[in-house]
């Protein structure tokens, strides 16, 4: 891949950070300009030398000569990152995200910036942890990871290569699929067990013995709960914005725990075995 001469990152955290890292260290990028709210953030983002230069609003000159515009903030603030970013975008800059729900993105995208959706291109990385912020960016994340790219009807062909071809140069491995599918595989094995994890913990809140309990909680807690201390209003916003899926996903959660409660009512240590047996060897085969 030749070279960007220079990429606006928007959102300096783990998963825009770490991309930078690797795409400055593989040369595959002249400077990277971090656009973030949090100034502490940015400046450790600058020590770390995760960007070449800072700046907390997006300006015409912060986005001049940009090859590459990359939304790195929770999902729900693209359709305002892009009204800002549209009276100083150039015309042949390519705009890409990295957010968890591709829908979303997109209509953001057609939406708020419709004379420039075609070199709008929506990704996401299936790579990352509960870890948020800049002093979280890490080299090689991406190495033998999954970047889903949605393409749509109106995409042009140059952008959709350029962005894949920066997450090939970092390692990754590019799948393509419809933005509504990737929407429902997500919202089965990463966003409905986010929102489990979240729940369980409010549990634990809501029970009058749950503080002393905690001090007992070894390592089934932790594993469970692991990505329940994920940064909230990125969840906030994941949850929201692919409620539809979500919610079927909490009926046939409630219909699995109605089987459970049947299983032990019953004490039907048979069935309850297989449901388990069952489970484990589904989780065994995955890994
Ligand atoms: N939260 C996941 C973990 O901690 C990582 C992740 C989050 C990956 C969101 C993708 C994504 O869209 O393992």
């Amino acid at each position: 891949m030749n070279a960007l001469g220079k990429i606006v990152l928007i959102g300096v955290g783990l998963i825009g950070g770490s991309l930078m890292l690797d795409l400055k260290r593989r040369r595959q990028v002249g400077t990277v300009v971090g656009i973030d709210i949090n100034a502490d953030n940015l400046a450790r983002a600058l020590e770390r030398r995760v960007i070449d230069e800072a700046h907390t609003e997006i300006t015409a000159d912060n986005i001049a000569q940009a090859d590459l515009v990359v939304l790195a903030t929770p999902v729900a603030t693209l359709p305002s990152l892009c009204r800002l970013l549209l009276p100083h975008l150039p015309p042949h800059t390519v705009v890409s995200d990295v957010g968890s729900t591709k829908q979303s993105a997109l209509a953001a995208f057609a939406q708020y910036l419709p004379q420039h959706f075609p070199r709008c291109v929506a990704a996401h990385p299936i790579a990352g942890s509960d870890r948020s912020g800049a002093l979280a960016a890490q080299f090689g994340l991406y190495q033998g990871k999954k970047l889903i790219v949605c393409p749509h009807e109106r995409q042009d062909a140059g952008s959709l290569h350029l962005v894949e071809n920066v997450w090939r140069s970092v390692g990754a491995e590019i799948h393509t699929m419809d933005a509504a599918e990737h929407d429902a595989i997500f919202a089965a094995v990463s966003h409905f067990p986010h929102l489990l994890a979240f729940s369980y913990v409010h549990q634990m809140l809501d029970h009058p013995q749950g503080a002393r309990y905690l001090d007992f909680a070894g390592s089934g807690f932790r594993d469970f709960t692991r990505i329940a201390g994920s940064h909230p209003k990125m969840w906030q916003d994941i949850l929201l914005a692919n409620r539809d899926s979500l919610l079927a996903m909490i009926d046939a959660q409630q219909a699995q725990l109605d089987r459970l409660r049947h299983f032990l009512q019953q004490e039907d240590a048979q069935r309850l075995g297989d449901y388990l047996a069952q489970a484990s060897g589904l989780r065994a085969d995955w890994e």
